[in-house]
């Protein structure tokens, strides 16, 4: 792992060539959880460790305001994904294939069971239900899709976007369009299955998807596996304007963006079309990326196709191979959170947090707080003191329609939806 960081700071320094890449070289190690304190008040870099990096230089960790945090619901299996229904219910994914429906957005909601067939899923790993968007139409149609996975005759087969409609007493759900995408590769393992489904203010559907673990995909134009593919939610067809739309290929047609490693984020900034992923790294370098429609993000584990297998020691962005690939807008640097979700702060109550981007992490059982310039590139991070360490492994990260940010925990058979709100 170290010398994929140092592959990868060359690189960088290669391109950029910032002054300060020396100073976040030899950073390293020094401050983990808390300890912004002096910081915060100058506003100075903690330490790599601290903050990440963006465009070769630490992002500074600053102090986080007070927030409040309560739970909404508890009890839940690895709540993947949670969607806020027009009447104020919340649907929520469970990995090993359920469908929750929470009763309301505040503390002491019930929860119950939605019945739905989820015989043909593959709960393995990191695969299962997964993602979750309601429909522009929902109040309408009451149909959202998910991205799951599926077998057929018992054998993995593929991950594959589902539309479901919901019935009109909530008890249940039936699927109406299977797939609407299909054909995402998927791991027996259920090893980087991606999957997180997004409407973007265009109306086009978004899906980030996973590598698979499988050194060859990402790069490969024709394999829907590590991209963020851009559909028409009515059809499943290639949107209007994706940049591969005159390809012979119909996967290169619904293709926005290539070269992820597992897009588990995808987040719109209010008030611009700039969409957000956050993908995870394998020791080093989770991303926050910033997507333009056609671009390489410089994932490539096969090497140029020269090497089998699976090689993670090679750079999250690897610009010595890919010199027009897209560095990320922010970088974990030496260390993994293991980033997993994607929600800007919106609304107006969140004060000096007004527009950040918020991102759960897995392994670092934390909720990262990053304000970003308005090229997307990461200024300041903030890790609240009442999520950094207090619920374990973080998954999800959904906007409600009042402004309160959601979030599910991910840690097995007695998870919750947590309600984050300003202080
Ligand atoms: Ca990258």
């Amino acid at each position: 792992m170290v010398r994929g960081w140092l592959v990868r700071l060359v690189a960088v320094a290669g391109v950029v060539a910032v002054a300060g890449c020396t100073a976040f070289a030899a950073g390293g190690g020094g401050s983990s959880a808390g300890g912004a304190g002096g910081a915060a008040a100058s506003g100075v870099s903690v330490s790599n460790g601290g903050g990440g990096t963006a465009a070769g230089r630490p992002v500074p960790r600053v102090a986080a305001p007070p927030l409040r945090v309560e739970e909404v619901a508890g009890g839940l299996e690895n709540p993947w994904d949670l969607a806020f229904l027009p009447d104020g219910r919340l649907l929520v994914t469970e990995r090993p294939g359920r469908l929750v429906l929470l009763s309301g957005p505040m503390p002491g909601a019930e929860a119950r069971p939605v019945d739905a067939d989820f015989g043909d899923l593959l709960a393995k790993g990191e695969g299962g239900l997964m993602g979750l968007a309601l429909l522009p139409d929902f109040a309408g149609s009451r149909r959202f899709v998910t991205c799951q996975t599926h077998t057929e005759g018992g054998q993995p087969r593929d991950v594959r976007v589902v539309v479901w409609e919901l019935s009109p007493d909530f008890a249940s759900a039936r699927r109406v369009r299977d797939p609407l995408v299909g054909g995402l590769p998927l791991n027996p393992s259920g090893r980087h299955s991606g999957c997180r489904p997004a409407l973007a203010p265009d109306g086009t559907l978004l899906i980030g998807t996973g590598d698979t673990a499988r050194g060859a995909f990402s790069q490969d134009r024709t394999n829907l596996g590590g991209k963020v593919l851009r559909v028409d939610p009515a059809t499943g067809a290639p949107a209007a304007g994706n940049p591969f739309a005159g390809s012979a290929n119909p996967n290169e047609r619904l293709i926005w963006t290539y070269g992820h490693r597992n897009v588990q984020g995808v987040a719109i900034r209010p008030g611009t079309d700039q969409v957000f992923v956050a993908e995870q790294g394998p020791d080093y370098d989770d991303e926050v990326n910033l997507l333009a429609g056609g671009r390489n993000y410089g994932w490539d584990p096969s090497r140029g196709g020269t090497v089998g297998g699976y090689q993670e020691t090679v750079p999250m962005t690897d610009l010595t191979r890919f010199p027009d690939a897209v560095p990320a807008r922010w970088s974990s640097g030496e260390t993994t959170e293991a980033t997993a979700g994607a929600a800007f702060l919106s609304g107006g109550r969140w004060g000096t947090l007004e527009g950040a981007l918020a991102v759960p992490a897995l392994k670092g059982s934390k909720l990262l707080l990053m304000t970003l310039a308005p090229d997307g590139t990461a200024a300041e991070l903030r890790v609240p003191a009442e999520l950094d360490d207090k619920y374990g492994r973080l998954r999800s990260a959904r906007l409600s329609p009042s402004g309160d940010l959601y979030l599910t925990t991910d840690n097995g058979s007695s998870d919750v939806v947590l309600r984050v709100s300003a202080g």
